[in-house]
């Protein structure tokens, strides 16, 4: 497979509902799209930075920077066997690993495209349907988070995920559970929490959640070992896992009983795949998270679930909860019993893309 030319697209897509976590809100989209162009195939993959360097410290920027100057010149012109060859190639550029995915993904969708393979069989796959979750950003009130809640209960979703941080976590929690006594949830700090705070983050034992997901720093695998060791609670790291290593110190350490995968996080399918036969190994299972992708990038999230270890619902929901029109078709969807089927084949919507599209440059071999 002769990488012949890449092209790097910017699109912009207002969500249909602003998002807001710990670290801040986001309205509109702004997603790199990164397209591998292989002997008549092309592959598509997603850059998950965000606009601002604040779930970690990729944005949209660096990742234009670092795809256009570095990573795509280290595969233009190479004739790879498979997309795991790339990562190789890659790998003198130090982490920046949501740009280094985005490429490495566009290639793992041109090898399936061009062997005719579904990219969930290509990756090893065996699930065929995929249980999903929801992740509800903080909103104006409590009520209004409520109202959220049971909409997405309604629609079938298997588990519910709230955003919390200081000032938004016990009483919201209070709230939850005492008009939904069983149904499965969990929360994410994304970090918004320090070691000062054990005996109030203690309190969330109550709500008998699912799991508490990176109460600490971004970085840190030791505190939250500390931590877990005084909560019944199951943690689950989501930034702190950046490698298949990452994922066997924090298992070592008792860090967390539960790993959160993100393609772009681990820098790509090859990745991914080792975190998660790392937790299979150790029988820790794994769930998709998700940053707000488009079709590209959550159809990538779907072939990932089908690995055999993604045994809890993942942040993989449907288009229509973020975009009034997605760029992919079929967009994503989510049955009633709150899955999605594994087996459908999407294709890009290129007419779209192109009226979404602000920048665009194509780098030739
Ligand atoms: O921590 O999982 C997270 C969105 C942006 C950045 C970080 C996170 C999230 C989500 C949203 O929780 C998941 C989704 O619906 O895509
Ligand atoms: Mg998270």
């Amino acid at each position: 497979m002769k990488v012949e030319a890449i092209t790097l697209r910017e699109i912009r897509m207002p969500l249909v509902h602003f998002f807001e976590t710990s670290f801040g809100r986001t309205t509109e989209r702004r997603i790199l799209l990164v397209t591998a162009h292989c002997e008549g195939v092309n592959g598509w993959g997603e850059c998950t930075a965000g606009e601002h360097p604040f779930y970690n410290e990729e944005s949209v920027e660096t990742a234009w920077y670092v795809l256009s100057k570095y990573l795509a010149p280290a595969v233009l012109g190479r004739s790879l066997e498979s997309a795991r060859d790339a990562a190789p190639l890659m790998a003198q550029v130090r982490e920046h690993h949501m740009a280094k995915a985005a490429l490495e993904n566009a290639l793992w969708d041109a090898e399936a495209r061009q062997k005719n393979l579904p990219l969930c069989k290509l990756l090893g796959g065996t699930r065929v349907q995929i249980p999903c979750g929801v992740s509800i950003g903080i909103q104006e009130t409590v009520d209004a988070l409520l109202e959220k809640i049971a909409v997405e209960l309604a629609a079938g979703y298997r588990r519910i995920k709230i955003k919390v941080k200081p000032g938004w976590d016990l009483e919201v929690l209070e709230r939850i559970r005492s008009r939904w006594p069983e149904i499965i949830l969990s929360c994410d700090a994304n970090s918004a929490y320090t070691l000062d705070q054990v005996e109030h983050l203690r309190k969330f034992d109550q709500f008998r959640l699912l799991m508490i997901e990176q109460p600490l720093w971004s970085d840190d695998l030791y505190f939250h070992a500390r931590l877990q060791k005084q909560l019944a609670t199951a943690l689950c790291l989501d930034e702190s896992i950046r490698t298949a290593r990452d994922a066997d110190v924090a298992l070592d350490l008792g860090a967390c009983r539960i790993i959160n995968i993100k393609l772009g996080r681990v820098g790509g399918f090859s990745e991914a795949r080792r975190v998660h036969d790392v937790c299979q190994a150790r029988s820790i299972p794994v769930w998709c998270g998700g940053m707000l992708e488009s079709g590209v990038g959550r159809a990538h999230n779907i072939a990932l679930s089908t690995l055999a270890n993604f045994s809890l619902p993942g942040d993989v929901s449907a288009s229509k909860r973020y975009w009034k029109e997605d760029i992919i078709e079929p967009e994503v969807e989510v049955s009633h019993e709150g899955f999605i089927d594994a087996e459908v084949q999407y294709r890009v919507r290129e007419d779209l893309v192109k009226r979404v599209t602000v920048r665009k440059v194509a780098i030739a071999a």
